[in-house]
C-alpha cells in the first residue's frame, strides 16, 4: 500500500497538554510519526511518497473562513500579546453567555474557536496542520487515481476539529477535507468510517445535515469519555442528512469480539448505502495499552481490523487519526495495512 508523509507534521512541537489538572507533555508528539516511519521502513509493507501542497482552498470547502484565519495568526497574536506560555483557552461562550459575538483579542477568539482545552496552540501549529491535511490529499489523490487503497500518517490528527472549533489535539479534519475533495473530484457518496476510541465529532458536524457522506463511528460511550457532548446513538442526522450518520457508542473495556460484530453492523451500513469511496479515521488508540483510552485490541486483532476494512471492496484511503501507545503505534498501523487485502 502507498503511503503517504510530510516531514512538515513534525512542525508542531507542542510542549504543554492540559491533563487531569497538570500541564504534561502532550500525547500527541512528532515521535509518533517517528515511530509509524521507522516500523514501515522495517517491514517495507509499502513505498512513502511526499504530498503536493494543495493551498487552503480544500480546507476552506469545509471549514470557516473567520476559523482558517485565526488559526494562521493566533500564535503571532498570542505572542505579539506578551503571553509566556502556549495558547491555551480559558473562557468560552458557555450556555448562559453569548456565542453570536467573536472577540477581539486573542484570549477571547481562542474560547470561541475552541471547544476543549487540553489542546494549545504554538509555533508551527498551522504549519504542521497544512501538512497533515496535504497528506490525507495526497492519499485521496492517490486512491481517487488508481483505485488503490492509500494510508495518509496525517499528523496533527483531524476528527474532532469542527467547522469553526479546533480540540481534542485536532485543527483541520483531515478525513473531512479528504472526503469533500474526492465528492469535488467526482466521487457521488463518501463513507467516513471512524474507528478512533474518541468520537469523531468533528466530521460529524460537518455533515451532519447531508447525504452524500455516511459518517459511522465505533467508540468509547460519550457518557463517560471524551468528547462527551456528542456521539450518542440517537444522533442520526437532520434534514437530507437522517439516517446518514450512524454512532455507536460502546462501554469502556468493550471486548474485541463486541466490536468486531459492530464493525460488521457499520460494513453492512456502508454497503447497504451505496457508497464509491471510503475513508477510514484509523486512530490505533483502540489497544489496550494506549494511554488514555479504553479498549482491548491487542496488537494481532489490528490486522483482523484491516482485513475487514478491505472487505467493503471500495477504494479507500486509512487517515491516521489517534493512537499514543508510542512503542506500539508502528506495529499497530502496520498490522492494519499489512492485514488490508488489496
Ligand atoms: N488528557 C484523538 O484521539 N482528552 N484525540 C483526553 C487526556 C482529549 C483525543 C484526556 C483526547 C483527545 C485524535
Ligand atoms: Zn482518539
Amino acid at each position: 500500500m502507498l503511503i503517504f508523509h510530510s516531514d512538515n507534521t513534525r512542525l508542531r512541537q507542542a510542549r504543554t497538554e492540559l491533563h487531569d489538572g497538570t500541564l504534561v507533555a502532550p500525547f500527541e508528539c512528532p515521535e509518533r510519526i517517528d515511530l509509524v516511519l521507522k516500523h514501515i521502513q522495517k517491514t517495507a509493507v509499502g513505498e512513502v511518497r511526499e504530498p503536493k501542497s494543495y493551498g487552503l482552498d480544500p480546507v476552506l470547502a469545509v471549514h470557516d473562513a473567520g476559523y482558517v484565519n485565526f488559526l494562521a495568526d493566533c500564535w503571532h497574536e498570542w505572542v505579539a500579546a506578551g503571553h509566556e506560555g502556549e495558547a491555551i483557552p480559558n473562557i468560552w461562550p458557555a450556555r448562559t453567555m453569548r456565542g453570536d459575538r467573536i472577540p477581539h483579542t486573542v484570549s477571547g477568539k481562542l474560547g470561541y474557536y475552541a471547544l476543549a482545552a487540553e489542546t494549545s496552540i504554538t509555533e508551527g501549529t498551522f504549519e504542521a496542520a497544512m501538512a497533515s491535511k496535504d497528506v490525507a490529499l495526497g492519499a485521496t489523490s492517490h486512491t481517487l487515481a488508481t483505485g488503490e487503497p492509500s494510508y495518509g500518517l496525517c499528523r496533527p490528527p483531524g476528527h474532532h476539529a469542527a467547522v469553526d472549533q479546533f480540540g481534542g489535539y485536532c485543527f483541520f479534519n483531515n478525513a473531512a477535507v479528504a472526503a469533500q475533495w474526492a465528492l469535488n473530484q467526482g466521487k457521488r457518496r463518501v463513507a467516513i468510517l471512524d474507528v478512533d476510541f474518541h468520537h469523531g465529532n468533528g466530521t460529524q458536524q460537518i455533515f451532519y445535515e447531508r447525504d452524500d457522506v455516511l459518517f459511522i463511528s465505533l467508540h468509547g460511550d460519550p457518557e463517560v469519555t471524551f468528547p462527551y457532548y456528542l456521539g450518542y446513538a440517537d444522533e442520526t442526522g437532520l434534514g437530507s442528512g437522517e439516517g446518514f450518520n450512524v454512532n455507536y457508542p460502546l462501554p469502556p473495556g468493550t471486548s474485541v469480539a463486541t466490536w468486531m460484530a459492530t464493525l460488521d453492523n457499520a460494513l453492512g451500513q456502508i454497503k447497504q448505502t451505496q457508497c464509491d469511496m471510503l475513508i477510514v479515521s484509523l486512530g490505533v488508540d483502540i489497544f489496550e495499552g494506549d494511554p488514555i483510552s479504553a479498549f482491548t485490541f491487542k496488537n494481532s486483532d489490528f490486522e483482523i481490523l484491516g482485513q475487514r476494512l478491505s472487505s467493503a471492496d471500495l477504494p479507500t484511503v486509512l487517515l491516521m487519526e489517534g493512537g499514543y501507545a508510542v512503542d506500539d503505534i508502528g506495529i499497530n498501523v502496520v498490522n492494519v495495512l499489512q492485514g488490508f487485502k488489496q
